[in-house]
């Protein structure tokens, strides 16, 4: 058996090489984490190449995702079946699943997305939450393992560190290990330029075990990967390391972190490691030592099997894994809104709506970051997820909306598992970046986002969400709900269940008068823009609106049919999914945006940019190109002109000029 050291050096060796042949990467953290990564590979992780979807193996996570040869190197030593040698001679080209950056829909092994420093980690203590969750629910028998992650001082310089810490500490989650790669090198050059804090007494206070070893000595890690193992808090494992180690002259220096070493520097690099072999070759011994060890857990895998298939909740569990989600709820719920329709708040009809969802589907679990009355989260039978009861369904995440959002990508990648959680609309802001992962990595995390336009009234413009929905419409992948009613606001939330990515529900603060009150043949929200009310007269206007302004263009609708002026309703409650519609909907519900014969009305309480696309520059768009003000809700309709009364003569005068 090779040393630690030498199956480390094919690491090294692979990482220069692929950087040199890219002519684009970054060595310096693959080169400088070699041997503690080595150590986690070959004697900590639990997982088997032969079958990396294995729902009990343990999820590692590269924090530091620049250092993506690092991963790349290690899933290909270990024999998963890509990438392959060929796939790293192509780092970073088009043909290549190795990007990069390690991208979760490119390669099985690679967990999640990495590169937006701190996010990582932040996923981590949502795949640590999630664990624990199914180990309560499924017992040790089926939900046994460590989330492991390699983080660099990016990683734990960024605010979002702060989040993700403060929650993991508070929920004890043990099984979260973070190996931090202190080689106090960033690209500006010493960390000493930007940082002079304690990060371990930080994390200490954060309710962390901390302990120290040399990164640079494969034992020693070893022992500190133990000692971690055996205490009951979230491990901060603090690796001093040398960026760049075996490049002689640029080790220990900011010129290893992102660039090509060069062909002289790495032939020094291949006498100072004793690795003789030409680029991409690995010798044989390394290559099977590497194989043997990443064979280790093949008996623990075939024993989770064996328990599995001895399990009564076999079917159960596997159905979960592959996040099935019961879809009945659904007509049952909707019987009872028409029954008698209510007037009530989106974000109580989302409440209603969850009452239904939360006992048909045993793999919510939702949550608030500290707005659970407002955004209306919490379920009558939800208890608490915490240290004392991990079986709980609501996370109370405190005023942590990015580490609420990227827990959450972490708790859909793992799986078994599907959350929802909330704040204010406006403060989607806060949580964007997981947003913009969420969509990249086609997370299933639905985003309950309460009190969405001027609606909320007196909190005023830091509290109205002005550019928010169409930012967040932007976001590809990304399906953003505004529903009008009760109706829509189930039918939404039905869509966003059985899709497989993200979605954001925007919800109103302010009662909303039921405009669905008859039954519907299909779910006519996950259509995303349907006729509410077509014209009597000959047609001559649509009214496109959304949410509370719903009602806004029903009212009007009815003032132009009073001329003789035919007008549609047709509510849009997610544009990315009328996008998506075939060009029959599409067509009959919108017209040819070029026709003039009709005019298109946009109505939305955010802004007006972008409504073009449904209205043509020649339609109409009511909104708000401003921020807004604190007054009651009403008086800011008024005062914004986003009213009947306002409204309607602007039509007319179109109409008629
Ligand atoms: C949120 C975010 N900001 C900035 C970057 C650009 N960036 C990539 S690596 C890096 C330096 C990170 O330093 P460190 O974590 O110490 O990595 P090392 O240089 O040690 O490899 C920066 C600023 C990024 N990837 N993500
Ligand atoms: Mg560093």
């Amino acid at each position: 058996m090779p040393t630690q050291r030498r199956l480390a050096n094919a690491i090294r060796a692979l990482a220069m090489d692929a950087v040199e042949a890219a002519a684009s990467g970054h060595p310096g953290m693959p080169m400088g984490m070699a041997d503690a990564a080595t150590a986690l590979f070959t004697r900590h992780l639990k997982h088997d190449p032969g079958e990396p979807g294995w729902p009990d193996r343990d999820r590692f996570v590269l924090s530091a995702g620049h250092g993506s040869m690092l991963i790349y190197a290690l899933l290909h030593l270990t024999g998963y079946l890509r990438p392959t040698i060929d796939d790293i001679r192509n780092f970073r080209q088009l043909s290549s699943p190795c990007a990069g950056h390690p991208e979760n829909f490119m390669l099985d092994g690679v967990e999640t997305t990495t590169g937006p420093l701190g996010q990582g980690l932040a996923t981590a203590v949502g795949m640590a939450i999630a664990e624990r969750h199914l180990n309560s629910v499924y017992g040790d028998e089926l939900v046994d393992h460590r989330t492991w992650v390699i983080a660099g001082d990016g990683c734990l310089m960024e605010g979002i560190n702060h989040e993700a810490a403060g929650l993991a500490g508070h929920l004890k989650l043990g099984r979260l290990i973070v190996l931090w790669d202190d080689n106090r090198i960033t690209i500006d050059g010493s960390t000493e330029l930007s940082r002079n804090e304690d990060v371990m007494a930080r994390h200490a206070a954060m309710g962390w075990h901390t302990v120290e070893c040399d990164g640079m000595d494969g034992a020693k890690v070893s022992k500190a990967l133990d000692e971690a193992v055996s205490d009951e808090r979230p491990s901060l494992i603090r690796c001093k390391t040398i960026i760049g180690y075996g490049a002689p002259t640029k080790q220990g220096t900011a010129a290893t972190h992102g660039a090509a070493l060069g062909a002289d520097e790495i032939a020094l690099a291949r006498k100072e490691l004793g690795w003789s072999d030409e680029a991409f070759v690995i010798p044989d011994d390394v290559a099977k030592g590497w194989r043997e060890a990443g064979a280790r857990s093949v008996k623990a895998r075939a024993e989770w099997y064996r328990r599995l298939n001895d399990s009564d909740k076999k079917d159960e569990f596997l159905a979960r894994i592959a996040g099935e989600v019961d879809s009945g709820w659904l007509d049952d719920h909707l019987g009872v809104l028409l029954a008698d329709p209510p007037k009530v708040a989106t974000r109580k009809a989302s409440e209603m709506a969850l009452e239904a969802i939360n006992s048909a589907i045993p793999a919510t679990i939702g949550g608030s970051a500290d707005l659970t009355g407002s955004n209306n989260t919490k379920t009558k039978a939800q208890v608490a997820l915490d240290s004392s009861n991990y079986g709980g369904r609501y996370i109370y995440y405190g005023i942590r909306e990015f580490g609420m959002a990227a827990a959450m990508n972490g708790m859909a990648l793992h799986g078994g598992v599907v959350p929802y959680g909330g704040t204010f609309l406006v403060f989607t802001d806060y949580c964007r970046p997981a947003i913009r992962l969420s969509a990249l990595q086609n997370a299933r995390v639905i985003y309950v986002m309460s009190h969405d336009s001027i609606g909320l009234g007196e909190d005023g413009p830091t509290h109205q969400p002005v550019e928010h929905l169409q930012s967040l419409r932007l976001i590809p992948n990304l399906t953003v709900y505004r529903p009008a009613d009760a109706v829509e606001t189930a039918e939404c939330w039905a869509a966003a269940l059985a899709s497989e990515g993200p979605s954001v529900l925007a919800l109103s603060r302010q009662n909303l008068a039921p405009v669905r009150t008859a039954a519907a043949a299909e779910n006519l929200s996950a259509r995303g823009a349907y006729r509410l009310r077509p014209a009597s007269a000959a047609r001559k206007v649509i009214l496109l609106a959304t949410g509370s302004e719903v009602e806004i263009a029903v009212e009007i609708a009815a003032r132009l049919e009073e001329q003789g002026i035919g007008a549609d309703v047709v509510s849009m409650p997610s544009t990315d999914r009328f996008d998506a519609q075939d060009a029959a909907w599409r067509e009959d519900i919108l017209p040819d945006v070029s026709n003039r014969q009709i005019l298109r009305v946009s109505i939305e309480a955010g802004t007006t940019i972008g409504w073009e696309r449904y209205t043509g520059l020649h339609g109409l768009r009511f909104g708000l190109d401003r921020f807004g003000a604190s007054a009651p809700a009403p008086d800011l309709y008024r005062h914004f002109g986003l009213t009947a009364d306002a409204i309607t003569p602007k039509i007319l005068e179109k109409l008629n000029p």
